[in-house]
Order: C-alpha cells, then sequence, then structure tokens
C-alpha cells in the first residue's frame, strides 16, 4: 500500500530558514538526475527540495547511471548526488578528464559494492566468503538457465558492466545474468528466503536490505589501483578486472562547472552537504520497505532530520 504525505510539510517549516544574501541563484531549474536505485532516488528528492525551501526552481530527469557523468559535463543536468566509486568510478574519472564536471566532495558514507550472499548460504558453502570457496561450491548455484554454471545475478547493466570480465579473469564457473531492476533482486533473495535456497546477487551497503537479510559480500582478490584499466597488474596478467570492488569506497558529490556561477547559493549548500551510511540505508527504507512514493520519502526524512540539514542552509 502507497502512503501519501502532503509535500507542502517540509516546505513550510523551511519558510523561516535564513540563508546567506548574497548574488542571487538563476532562476532556471536545477536540475537533478535520478538512477534506479531508491536511496539515490530519494536523496534526489531531498536535496531538490532543500533547493526549493530556498526558492529554486527543481527538475528531475531519469538518466541512465553511466551516461550521466557525460550529461553532467555537458551541463544537461545540474549535478549527481551518489558517485558510488564500485560502480562509476570509471565513467566519473573518464568524465573529469575531458573536462566541465568537477568533484564537490565525499559524503561521510563508506560503500562497498559487490556480489553478496544471504547469511543462509553459508550452511551450504562453508569457505564463504572467499571467492575460491564459492568457485567450488558453483554447483550448488546452477539452474536451468545456467546449465552446469552458478548463477549469479547482477545488477542492471547500468550499473556494473564488469562482472563477466570477472569471471572470465578469474576462471570462476559462473555465468552472470543482469537483473531487469533493483526490485528484482530483492524479489530473488524473498524467494530463496522461504527454503533457504543458496543464492548470490549483486548488493550494496549502505542500502536497506543489510536490515533485512543478515549477509556478506564475497571476498575477492583486493580492489587495487588499476586493477580496471591495466590488465599486466593483478593475479590474472592478461586480464583487467581480476579484484574485487574497493571494500572502503568512497560516495562523492559532482557538480557541472557552472553550476557555482548559475546558482551560488544551491552550490554552496551542494559543497556542505554530506549523508551518512545510515541515513542513506533509511532513506532506501522508506521507499523499499515502507513503500512511500520518493518524494514523500524526501518529504519525511526532511521533517525528522532538520538538525542535519538546516545547518548546511545557513
Ligand atoms: C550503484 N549501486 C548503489 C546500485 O550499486
Amino acid at each position: 500500500m502507497k502512503k501519501v504525505i502532503s509535500s507542502t510539510i517540509a516546505v513550510a517549516a523551511l519558510a523561516a530558514a535564513p540563508f546567506a544574501a548574497n548574488a542571487a541563484d538563476s532562476s532556471d531549474p536545477i536540475i537533478i538526475p535520478t538512477h534506479n536505485w531508491s536511496s539515490q532516488i530519494v536523496m534526489s528528492h531531498v536535496v531538490g527540495q532543500m533547493f526549493e525551501s530556498m526558492g529554486n526552481n527543481v527538475e528531475f530527469v531519469s538518466t541512465d547511471s553511466q551516461a550521466v557523468y557525460e550529461s553532467v559535463r555537458l551541463g544537461d543536468v545540474t549535478l549527481e548526488l551518489e558517485v558510488w566509486e564500485g560502480a562509476f568510478g570509471v565513467a566519473f574519472n573518464e568524465a573529469l578528464a575531458k573536462g566541465g564536471l568537477h568533484d564537490v566532495g565525499d559524503h561521510n558514507a563508506v560503500t562497498r559494492e559487490d556480489w553478496w550472499y544471504p547469511l543462509w548460504t553459508k550452511d551450504h558453502c562453508p569457505g564463504l566468503p572467499d571467492w575460491e570457496a564459492l568457485n567450488e561450491c558453483a554447483a550448488l548455484f546452477a539452474t536451468p538457465e545456467t546449465g552446469d554454471k552458478g548463477r549469479f545475478l547482477g545488477g542492471p547493466v547500468d550499473w556494473l558492466k564488469h562482472d563477466a570480465e570477472r569471471v572470465e579473469a578469474l576462471g570462476m564457473n559462473f555465468t552472470v545474468v543482469n537483473a531487469g531492476s533493483a526490485a528484482a533482486i530483492w524479489a530473488e533473495i524473498a524467494a530463496a528466503e522461504k527454503t533457504m535456497k543458496p543464492v548470490v546477487v549483486f548488493n550494496w551497503t549502505p542500502n536497506f536490505a543489510e536490515a533485512v537479510w543478515p549477509g556478506e559480500f564475497v571476498e575477492f582478490p583486493e580492489y587495487f589501483e588499476g586493477c580496471k584499466e591495466d590488465a599486466s597488474l593483478g593475479p590474472n596478467p592478461n586480464m583487467t578486472y581480476d579484484c574485487g570492488n574497493p571494500a572502503n569506497g568512497y560516495l562523492k558529490k559532482a557538480a557541472w562547472d557552472g553550476m557555482k556561477d548559475k546558482w551560488p547559493k544551491a552550490y554552496g549548500v551542494l559543497t556542505k552537504l554530506s549523508f551518512t551510511n545510515p541515513q542513506i540505508a533509511e532513506m532506501a527504507k522508506l521507499v523499499d520497505v515502507d513503500e512511500m512514493e520518493p518524494e514523500d520519502a524526501a518529504t519525511i526524512w526532511l521533517e525528522n532530520n532538520k538538525d542535519v540539514w538546516m545547518p548546511w542552509l545557513q
């Protein structure tokens, strides 16, 4: 059941919020891209509603999460609120090198995105979380679709395009199947839970899932600088992607270079804002567990966390 909350609550609460009176922001809309996982959509609305409370106009556009870095660089969208190192570090760095976008600093959150299993899987494959132990258990994960190979359910293709490369680089007996949506991953875990069936899927933290299903990330050869770019490095001297994703990854904010001059006040807020792991997990939970619409989840989050964000508007 969807819960509907008046989006006027936060705006009314904010009318009194003071902010610096220097150069005015443009009345053109600040364009915020949204992607296909809940925390990013809710966070985008949280920040969008903060900007609106300051008198800015805001528009949201649903955007491919890899291609967005090119869009920010060109100013077609104004910023990006969740640059996850594991999934988007490469795309972000490529756009950074071309110019037009810049790093607006890290969130407090520490991130990890990788192959993951609910804890009951370990009962069937006790050598976990080691990746070689997982590989020896590959037959446990075999399905009609994957033949005698294990099935790994990856995220939608725009998140990470390199699970298949990793399987090849590490010589694993797995086939990568990409989920059509994040919801398909949660459905797979929930279905497996009924019979405690072993499954291995893509997952990440911070996320609502960690509060619902205790689990662990698979430990692959540790991430190192150059793993994704330089084949000669790492355990396989002939292939890239012979490593896991960073276990302590960053979560960055990025902006179009022109934002600073066009919307100086909103830009100032963007430089200050920073969310923690529990705050981001809560944003996802409001949608994925409580089934709110993202706009309403953002309004509620702002209502419940005034002490967190109001100081950023000073
Ligand atoms: C980009 N993601 C958080 C879904 O891994």
